[in-house]
């Protein structure tokens, strides 16, 4: 099966310029999708030789299905180089599609995983990222195995899953929304464990409130539609 790593990125440079070199590039397709960065993300690419697509509208649901629609391969896998996900578990995740899930995920609530806020007393967006998990799979999930991590980005698919979900979201909630799609649909998602480590620069991206009210509101239009 062919394989494309998309790399996602938006004012990235100080984590950018760390990871660049360590991430495995031994693929079939390999390119950047960002929304226009300001801070020299877009020239160290450039300068690297690496492919870039630069997003019409931003959001990292756009970047997904743009993707998806440039991409080849039978498999589709996303890495965000912010320092939050580890390079070395990408070919576990590819692994996991190749042994025939439809979507993998690199889970960080797994048994063996690290959550960035593991340590803190009031670890606030670990908390809330269980209970939306925990509603999600009690309300669509007939596999039988629990799903630990329905929201984390970093995540393979074989890309006509991807395009065939209907996914809607244009934001930080299409991981969320491509798994309870994928519960709905009765896919195969598999996981591995990860440890998320911290950002390395820059300045987040999902700001916490208007992503959990994204959130409610995405799960409320999916339990009431069949689709
Ligand atoms: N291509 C693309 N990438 C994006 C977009 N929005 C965010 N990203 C990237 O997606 C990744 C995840 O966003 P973050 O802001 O780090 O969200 P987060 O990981 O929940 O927040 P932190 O814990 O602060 O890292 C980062 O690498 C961003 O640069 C977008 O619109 N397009
Ligand atoms: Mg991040």
């Amino acid at each position: 099966m062919t394989k494309c790593l998309v790399i996602l990125t938006w004012n990235e440079i100080e984590a950018v310029k760390v990871l660049y070199d360590k991430i495995p590039k031994n693929y079939d397709e390999v390119f950047v999708i960002d929304p226009g960065s300001k801070d020299g993300t877009l020239e160290f690419f450039k300068e690297k030789g690496m492919p870039v697509h630069i997003q019409e509208k931003k959001g990292r649901g756009v970047a997904f299905m743009m993707a998806a629609n440039i991409s080849k391969s039978d498999l589709i896998l996303f890495y965000s180089p912010d320092g939050n996900e580890d390079y070395n578990d990408i070919d576990k995740v590819f692994a996991l599609l190749e042994q025939g899930a439809d979507i993998a995920i690199a889970s960080r609530f797994a048994k063996g995983s690290r959550n960035e806020e593991d340590g803190q007393l009031f670890p606030w967006r670990k908390w809330a990222n269980q209970v939306f998990t925990w509603m999600v799979n009690i309300s669509f999930n007939r596999s039988g195995s629990y799903v630990t991590d329905t929201i984390n980005g970093f995540r393979g698919f074989k890309r006509q899953v991807l395009l065939d979900l209907g996914l809607t979201a244009e934001g930080f909630a299409i991981e969320f929304q491509s798994s309870i799609k994928a519960f709905k649909k009765k896919l195969k998602i598999a996981e591995i464990p990860t440890a998320e480590g911290d950002r390395i620069g820059g300045e987040s991206k999902a700001k916490s409130i208007p992503t959990g009210i994204k959130f409610v509101k995405l799960y409320l239009k999916e339990l009431f539609s069949k689709k």
